[in-house]
């Protein structure tokens, strides 16, 4: 399903998004860069393992020797997967709830948004960030990164934005906070 946001094209598909042919990719890292499992692992498994010298680099120069924050966003290349960059981005750690965690979720995706812009990137593909091992609840979480998402794209020229949801569960979640969003346009 997608919707029209100006100029821009907003999708939730289901599917792997290793396999996904827009320029960018989200990353739903951890702060080492150094890989893990769910969606990182299988986007460090896809991309070869130039993907992971190439986030050493980056802890080592950009970010000199420090983890990437909560929120914040890194490029690279995108080696063996058919996207040609990578955005890795570290989502909140669900912890009961504190409203910081909210505003670090949208971070997440606001970063990786401007980051891809930045780059002149126009198609970029997100997915679930901190729904698996990092436990945030999909609804809450679907809900916040729809909301960034479209308030992002009601400003921008940006392009095409996918949101890949790894299960038809999760795809049920996001499809129906995108229409309760898109209905209170
Ligand atoms: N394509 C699309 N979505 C996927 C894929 C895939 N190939 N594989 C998993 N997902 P998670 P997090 C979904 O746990 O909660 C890692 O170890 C998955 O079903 O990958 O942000 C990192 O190194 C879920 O809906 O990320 C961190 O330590 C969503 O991706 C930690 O996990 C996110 O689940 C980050 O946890």
């Amino acid at each position: 399903m997608h919707i029209l946001i100006g100029e821009n094209r907003l999708e939730l598909t289901i599917g792997d998004i290793t396999k996904e042919k827009t320029e960018a990719i989200v990353n739903a890292a951890n702060g080492s860069l150094m890989g893990g499992g769910g969606v990182d692992g299988a986007i460090h498994q896809a991309a070869g393992p130039e993907l992971l010298q190439a986030c050493r680099t980056i802890r080592k120069q950009q970010l000199k020797g420090e983890p990437l924050g909560t929120g914040e966003a890194v490029i690279t290349a995108g080696y063996h997967l058919p996207a040609s960059y990578v955005i890795h981005t570290v989502g909140p750690i669900w912890d009961d709830h504190h409203p910081n965690q909210d505003k670090q979720l949208a971070s997440c995706y606001l970063h990786a948004l401007k980051l891809a812009q930045e780059h002149h990137l126009s198609s970029i593909a997100f997915p679930s960030i901190s729904t698996g091992v990092y436990r945030f609840p999909i609804k809450l979480a679907a809900e916040i990164a729809i909301r960034t998402v479209t308030n992002y794209l009601q400003t921008a020229t940006f392009g095409q934005v996918k949101i890949v949801l790894f299960s038809e569960a999760d795809f049920r979640v996001y499809q129906s906070a995108l229409k309760h969003i898109t209905d209170s346009l």
